[in-house]
């Protein structure tokens, strides 16, 4: 009932792991895939080794979380050996990469085998890489080009919601030859401390994930449905299944869940339950979910 093709990756459902979450090792990769999500998205690797921004770089806040992790990973060059044992657990393992220019793209989408790469062209804190590159049409339509050449598996690309139009990425995207676009990646914000006068994270601000974003994702899945022939991949601020309804019916094909893995790592498994039940009682299945409310 939940099972479909995304990209051409046949999928058991349309849940999976964000990228950023639980996805620098095989062990915490295999983990979720073994507990119900039809497909993982590793961490952001990158060229080089990167040890990230310095602490906190992850605190609460108001409906969600702040993150400036500053893109720690162990490189391409370290990293085949996690995809291969993720992949024993037998669903898609997606590997999110970045780099700073099209030429450092390609030479990881060359080297590392994934069944399909996930740009990163958003991270909305890491100088010279997301989405300082990101939110230039001209640039993620080089990046995705030269990605689609490199690489033998589908490309998604994942997009800031930081920019005046996201339709104009998206479509940047999908002229360079996406698979998908994947919305979003955390929205740019800060906090500061009122009993020191500083700013919270070590990078001084950051990126807002958790419930607090869901609306505003939701809006940018719309518009790219809209604008997009390719399919769009929902994320941001999923909490339970009545939210991954209201992203289909938005126009994603398929959802990406983060944050709130961190409060339940059985959260695949209890999603797909309820949005079964939901959909026998409604007699509706997924293509009739499937950008619902853009119905006149
Ligand atoms: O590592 C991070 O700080 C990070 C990344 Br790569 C990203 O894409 N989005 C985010 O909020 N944090």
């Amino acid at each position: 009932m939940l099972s479909l093709t995304l990209t051409g990756l046949k999928l058991k459902n349309p849940l999976m792991l964000a990228a950023g979450i639980m996805g620098t090792t095989c062990g915490s990769l295999k983990r979720i895939a073994e507990r119900g999500a039809g497909a993982v998205v590793t961490k952001s690797i990158g060229l080089e080794p990167k040890g990230g921004h310095s602490n906190p770089s992850m605190v609460e806040v108001d409906c969600g979380y702040l993150n400036a992790m500053g893109l720690p990973n162990p490189s391409y060059k370290n990293f085949q050996g996690e995809i291969d044992i993720a992949k024993e657990s037998r669903v898609p393992v997606i590997a999110s990469i970045f780099g700073g220019c099209s030429l450092d793209f390609a030479e990881i989408a060359g080297a590392l085998r994934a069944d399909a790469f996930e740009l990163n062209v958003s991270c909305p804190h890491a100088h010279g890489f997301g989405a300082e590159i990101g939110t230039d049409p001209e640039l993620v339509e080089d990046i995705t080009r030269t990605v689609k050449r490199a690489a033998d598996v589908p490309v998604w690309v994942k997009l800031t919601p930081n920019v005046t139009n996201i339709k104009d990425i998206g479509l940047a995207a999908e002229s360079g030859g996406a698979d998908a676009v994947v919305a979003i990646n955390t929205v740019r914000g800060m906090a500061i401390d009122i009993e020191s006068g500083y700013p919270v994270l070590g990078n001084k601000f950051g990126g807002l994930s958790g419930r607090a974003i869901k609306p505003v994702a939701i809006k940018c899945v719309y518009d790219l449905y809209e604008a997009l022939d390719i399919p769009v991949i929902g994320v941001g601020g999923i909490s339970d299944y009545r939210d991954v309804i209201e992203f289909m019916m938005a126009g994603a094909q398929a959802v990406e869940i983060g944050s709130a893995v961190g409060n339940n790592i059985n959260i695949f498994n209890d999603i797909s339950s309820c949005m079964e039940s939901f959909m026998e009682e409604k007699e509706w299945t997924l293509e009739d979910i499937h950008g619902m409310a853009h119905r006149e």
